[in-house]
């Protein structure tokens, strides 16, 4: 069984993480998934790529625990949009933006806009005692609709249509978005990765 901390103040990402861990320990390695044992103010992001801010979160939230922990620093990417709102997406709107705030503002965005496609990404950071150990990443494609559909997940999921699944990850349960999902993609290859370690 391998403890892992989880550097976030984002209930979704939270619920998405824990999941991941219980189906992944049915690939003969338990992960125990915790939240942070104690209430951190999150620290400011001041990188301008997913993977430098999940480093500079599970850095600063690495002080408080000991073990492994991990941080998720992760967005959505619109073409039309050169790639914003990226390591912008949680406070698009403003800096404590809602989610209901940051899907107005892209629908508002992309008004009139023919070209829809967009991409999540997630960078993961895993840290042990205050030390890197690795990054991973993970990017699911998509195209963001003109109005939400569906209430499941998180941020911008009930704007982000997914062609293979011919809905949107809002309308996709959440079993389903995890298979295919960037974080879903990174998570995998974090507990890959310390499997093989642990097991060496
Ligand atoms: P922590 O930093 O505390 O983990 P946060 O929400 O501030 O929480 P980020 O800075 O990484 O996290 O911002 C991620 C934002 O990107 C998130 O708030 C959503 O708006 C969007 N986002 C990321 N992954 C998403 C997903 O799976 N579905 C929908 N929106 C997502």
């Amino acid at each position: 069984m391998i403890t892992l901390y989880s550097a976030t103040s984002n209930p979704g990402k939270l619920r998405e993480f824990q999941m991941a861990g219980r189906d992944f320990s049915h690939s003969g390695m338990d992960f125990d998934i915790r939240p942070m044992p104690v209430k951190i103010p999150p620290p400011e992001e001041t990188g301008d790529t997913f993977a430098a801010n999940a480093i500079e979160k599970a850095l600063a939230y690495s002080k408080h625990v000991s073990g492994y922990l991990f941080a998720d620093d992760s967005g959505l990417e619109v073409d039309s949009l050169g790639g914003a709102p990226g390591v912008h997406s949680a406070r698009f709107a403003g800096e404590h933006s809602t989610d209901a705030q940051n899907n107005a503002l892209l629908l508002d965005r992309l008004r009139g806009v023919e070209n829809r496609t967009a991409r999540f990404v997630c960078a993961i950071a895993l840290v042990r005692e205050g030390e890197l150990t690795r990054t991973f990443r993970g990017v699911v494609e998509g195209e963001i609709l003109d109005q939400a559909r569906g209430a499941t997940g998180f941020g911008y999921d009930p704007l982000f249509y997914h062609p293979p699944f011919g809905c949107t990850f809002g309308e996709a349960t959440l079993e389903q978005k995890m298979l295919v999902s960037h974080r879903g993609q990174a998570l995998e290859q974090m507990f890959i990765y310390l499997r093989n370690i642990v097991s060496i």
